[in-house]
């Protein structure tokens, strides 16, 4: 069922306004920051994004994103991202959101006790759909490696135990703008960002 009845992307004399499903507010602050440092004007539709289990974050994003188009009939995207720890053979992976919620940032430091190899990265895969133009993916990916302690209290999720490369503070000690110009989410909307502005050259300014 279409609930809102124009491509808000095509708007002539506005900036773009494109959804995201999301119920993760700390995802949403940052791609809402985002979103006003690329001069794209975001909204939040108040559903959730349909949660299947499947092995990739693609392949989640990708369902979810169908779902929510067949819905909603707007351009829209919704984002599935996860924590790749290179020790634990990329687990918790696409069951990141499961896993924060049952073992939590202890239940992973507990894991890793001991461990010397502590590599890892978070990726963050948007799935973007627009009427008529079906699915396209866009991806950002950040190394950096898992803390001994959990430090901080910004972000959410696995921040307080992530260091991108070449930092020393956790992302939950770094202001929203500093944890995009690191992050697996910030890389992913950039690069929707500019797929947008390519494709709809003529109708976004
Ligand atoms: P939505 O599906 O409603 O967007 P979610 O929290 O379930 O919210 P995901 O399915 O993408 O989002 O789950 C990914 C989980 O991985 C998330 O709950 C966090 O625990 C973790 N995660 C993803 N990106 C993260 C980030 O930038 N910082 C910390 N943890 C992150």
């Amino acid at each position: 069922m279409r609930k809102e009845g124009r491509n808000e992307i095509s708007e002539p004399a506005s900036k773009p306004v494109i959804h995201v499903l999301t119920q993760n507010e700390g995802k949403f602050r940052e791609f809402l920051e985002l979103s006003k440092e690329h001069g794209v004007v975001l909204k939040q539709l108040p559903s959730p994004k349909v949660e299947v289990q499947l092995r990739s974050l693609e392949d989640i994003a990708t369902y979810a994103a169908s779902v929510a188009l067949v819905e909603w009939g707007v351009p829209l995207f919704v984002e599935d991202a996860g924590l790749f720890i290179e020790a634990l053979n990329g687990f918790p992976g696409p069951y990141s959101s499961y896993v924060y919620k049952t073992l939590g940032v202890d239940g992973i430091l507990k894991l890793m006790e001991g461990v010397k190899d502590r590599r890892a990265y978070f990726k963050s895969v948007i799935a973007l759909a627009i009427p008529g133009e079906g699915i396209r993916i866009f991806t950002g990916i950040v190394r950096g490696s898992i803390a001994l302690e959990a430090r901080g209290t910004g972000g959410f999720g696995f921040d307080p135990i992530f260091i991108a490369e070449g930092m020393e503070r956790t992302f939950a000690e770094l202001s929203i703008s500093e944890k995009n110009k690191l992050s697996h989410r910030g890389k992913a909307f950039a690069s929707m960002v500019e797929w947008l502005r390519t494709a709809f050259k003529s109708r976004i300014s």
